[in-house]
């Protein structure tokens, strides 16, 4: 992967706190509640009460949300890693205008007692949809905070029972290169593909993102349905997914298979292991001005406390 600058931003494009907030007000009677649906309770408290609400606190207990600048709007969604449309970073805004993310179906298959395909509609209307407030942090050493709105993984996992033998989950991207013009070039080995070991694909913090401040998912983002695990560095968080395979062997992961010196099947957020090009301990924040250009990453990117216990007696230097 290329390390590239950001764009310079315009003031006028910055989405404010509060602007959000009055745009999260708005959601409820936006796409979202067009849609049929509401955030949940815990999101509504939010919105009605930010700041000193116990809901927040408990939020920020458990991981689900950080007191950190959001990365605003137009930066989250201009400035994207998604190869299926082109490997710049603002070639996916550009090039996935016209992708059509309905009609749309998940093929649920491998290790579970009642393997299936569910309709991202039935997605959209069974779940409660909820917002979490996640660190994203690249592989390239770079970061945002973004207010996904989904609902953790686990929720639809268990809907299929998983058996004994499912130790891992496997994830798809769409692969249809007339859709997904960039997939018309080898530039990996298409469908994208990642994969988590089942613990951390029922964490609470895993969750499916279906939208980010209030909205459906555009495009660029992954429209209609990506992995958010925000433990880990932002390649595993796959996105277009149209298949989900319970597995017993460790499935195959995209940047994995094309360079497993650089990048490992776990891919935790790890300050101390390297990566070959370039040091993990810092990184940019995008959005984040001159002055926070280089911020110290924290193991699990912040995250040690919810999801250290998974990697009891692993030795991570060498599952990186
Ligand atoms: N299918 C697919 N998913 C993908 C990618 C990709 O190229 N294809 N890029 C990954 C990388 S490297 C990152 S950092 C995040 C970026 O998510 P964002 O563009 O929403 O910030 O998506 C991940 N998911
Ligand atoms: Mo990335």
């Amino acid at each position: 992967m290329l390390i590239k600058k950001p764009d310079s931003i315009k003031s006028s494009e910055i989405t404010s706190h509060s602007d959000y907030l009055r745009r999260r007000d708005f959601l409820k009677k936006g796409l979202y509640a067009f849609a049929g649906l509401g955030l949940s309770g815990i999101a509504e408290a939010l919105v009605k009460a930010p700041g000193k609400n116990p809901a927040i606190a408990n939020l920020a207990d458990a991981g689900f949300s950080v007191d950190e600048d959001l990365t605003p709007y137009d930066l989250v969604t201009s400035y994207n890693n998604y190869y299926e449309f082109g490997t710049g970073k603002s070639d996916p805004v550009e090039n996935s205008q016209a992708f059509e993310s309905r009609p749309w179906h998940v093929v649920v298959e491998g290790e579970c007692e009642e393997p299936g395909e569910i309709d991202i509609e039935d997605i959209l209307s069974g779940i409660t949809q909820e917002e979490r407030i996640y660190r994203l942090r690249c592989v390239e050493a770079w970061s945002m905070v973004v207010p996904w709105v989904g609902f953790p993984l686990a929720t639809l996992l268990k809907r299929f029972k998983p058996t004994a033998r499912a130790k891992y989950v496997a994830f798809e991207t769409l692969h249809d290169a007339e859709r997904m013009p960039g997939q018309k070039r080898a530039v990996l080995d298409w469908p994208y593909r990642e994969g988590l070991r089942i613990d951390e694909a029922m964490h609470p913090l895993t969750i499916l993102a279906t939208g980010l401040y209030g909205e459906l998912l555009p495009n660029q983002s992954g429209a209609p349905l990506r992995l958010v695990s925000p433990w880990k560095y932002g390649f595993k968080s796959i996105k277009g997914i149209v298949r989900i395979r319970f597995t017993e062997e460790q499935p195959q992961a995209t940047w994995n298979m094309n360079n497993p010196r650089e990048y490992g099947f776990y891919s935790n957020v790890n300050p101390r292991v390297e990566h070959p090009r370039w040091s993990q301990k810092y990184h940019r924040v995008i959005g984040g001005g001159i002055f926070s250009s280089k911020v110290k990453t924290e193991m699990f990117n912040g995250y040690a406390d919810e999801v250290a216990s998974l990697y009891t007696g692993m030795d991570l230097r060498k599952h990186f």
